[in-house]
């Protein structure tokens, strides 16, 4: 299909889009049970990335489609997947992305035109003056297939070094462009879709330390010499190692100062149960607490595909299963779970035990090694559980604590010994002693019963 005739489709879309919007809006005032409808209730959007090859997968698209209310493709409309070799652009993933996205009136945020990462080589060794022109037609390419259809785009992203000296990132277009280089991709971005929203994007600038404030000094002067920017994208990634600052809404707002939005764009929280929920309960209300930030999308539906998938770090379990931290948002969206909805699982109030287990070797001596599990309770009380471990054919259990194991072939059924009832969202585990007998593989954990 030619470029043209995409277009001339996606104008013919849009009569739809708009009532599919209408509609979304209608549902929200009858009741904000689910994040998209509840962040719209404050002005906000409430979004997620996505990947192409899952939305054939029937939980994962309607998960997505009742819940959110723009879309970020995760990998699709990165410069390896849209221009492979120079002149040549392949849109085939990145626009099931977009289509879905407008049958289901959702919006779409553009992720990204200039980045170090997932570049093609052949970008990578062309000469200053070259690369410049491949910079602009590559912005000029994208923006131009999806002109109008981009909420926001992530102009350029990760430009900035980590750690304490504030300095760009070695990059392609760092080395031989120079520092010019982000301005003059937002310059050509403002002229190839002038409704778009132009973001810059980056991680580990969600306090107020030194690589923020090279961005922030970098906004300041964009804003005072008229380079055309509009909104700063806070990834927000977070674990124990980096976990929420506390002056996350202090910094946000700073930025929000200098006239430009802001908008939490990459957020995931490793962890599980209560304290997870209280994290993610926090960035949602720093957000609120800015007016000035527009909305929040979280990295990926749920924690199976998710790029850290061993953190747990999204809102929906593996099964689709509502986790507490998807309540804490909720409610701190001023939502509510809607009693007795099938289509909310997990769900405070709704009745529907349920828990996850995840699993974590805590040890490992070349010979052996120790694993645990950790049982989440999910938004009910429950007094007991039940949770599987497929171990590997060769391996051998030789000790387990903190429940209580029943063994068919190399599967374990582990059920609690003093340990079955938990409040809801709390946790607790058990550990078991493994022998490797020469295979290092990991134990499978299956999916968690609950009564
Ligand atoms: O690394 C997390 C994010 C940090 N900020 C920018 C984001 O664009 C970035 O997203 C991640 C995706 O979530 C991953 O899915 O970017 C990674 C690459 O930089 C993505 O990983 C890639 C793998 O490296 C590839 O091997 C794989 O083919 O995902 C590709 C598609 O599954």
């Amino acid at each position: 299909m030619s470029v043209t005739m995409r277009r001339l489709s996606r104008a013919a879309i849009a009569g739809l889009v708009a009532a599919a919007a209408l509609t979304a809006a209608a549902h929200s005032a009858e009741a904000a049970d689910t994040l998209g409808s509840a962040a719209a209730g404050q002005g906000r959007y409430f979004g997620t990335a996505v990947a192409a090859n899952h939305l054939g997968e029937a939980d994962y698209a309607a998960t997505l489609d009742r819940e959110f209310s723009s879309v970020t493709p995760e990998n699709e409309m990165k410069w390896d997947a849209t221009e492979p070799s120079r002149g040549t652009f392949t849109f085939g993933s990145a626009d099931r992305i977009v289509d879905h996205a407008q049958t289901q009136g959702m919006d779409v945020r553009g992720h990204t035109l200039v980045w170090h990462s997932q570049l093609p080589s052949w970008v990578s060794s062309l000469g200053a003056s070259d690369l410049r022109t491949a910079m602009n037609d590559h912005i000029n390419g994208l923006m131009g297939h999806y002109k109008g259809e981009i909420h926001s785009w992530d102009v350029v992203n990760e430009a900035f070094q980590d750690g304490g000296s504030g300095a760009r990132r070695s990059s392609p277009f760092q080395d031989k462009l120079g520092n010019g280089f982000i301005e003059e991709a937002f310059r050509t971005a403002r002229a190839a879709d002038p409704a778009a929203k132009l973001c810059y994007n980056d991680y580990n600038t969600d306090g107020v330390n030194a690589k923020s404030n090279a961005v922030y000094a970098m906004v300041k002067d964009f804003k005072s010499r008229g380079v055309p920017i509009d909104c700063v994208g806070f990834q927000s990634h977070f674990n124990s190692n980096s976990p929420v600052p506390s002056d996350y809404r202090q910094n946000l707002q700073r930025f929000a100062d200098l006239g430009v939005d802001v908008q939490i764009t990459e957020l995931d929280i490793e962890g599980s149960g209560s304290a997870q929920a209280a994290d993610y309960a926090e960035v949602v209300e720093a957000c609120l607490a800015v007016s000035r930030c527009t909305g929040m999308t979280v990295w990926g539906v749920t924690d199976k595909y998710s790029w850290r998938s061993g953190g747990t770090p999204l809102l929906f379990d593996g099964d689709y299963n509502e986790k507490p931290a998807y309540g804490a948002v909720l409610s701190a969206l001023g939502g509510s779970g809607d009693p007795g909805d099938p289509g909310d699982p997990g769900d405070p109030g709704d009745g529907t035990l349920s828990c996850t287990a995840t699993y974590t070797r805590t040890a490992d001596w070349g010979s052996g090694y120790n694993g645990q599990v950790t049982i989440t309770a999910g938004g009910e009380p429950i007094s007991s559980w039940t949770a599987t471990v497929t171990l590997p054919a060769q391996q051998s259990v030789s000790a387990l604590w903190n429940g209580t194991p029943t063994w068919s072939g190399n599967v374990m059924t582990v059920r609690p010994s003093w340990n079955g009832t938990l409040a809801a969202g709390a946790s607790t585990g058990f550990g078991f002693t493994v022998a490797k007998n020469g295979s290092d593989a990991a134990p499978a954990v299956g999916t968690c019963t609950a009564s």
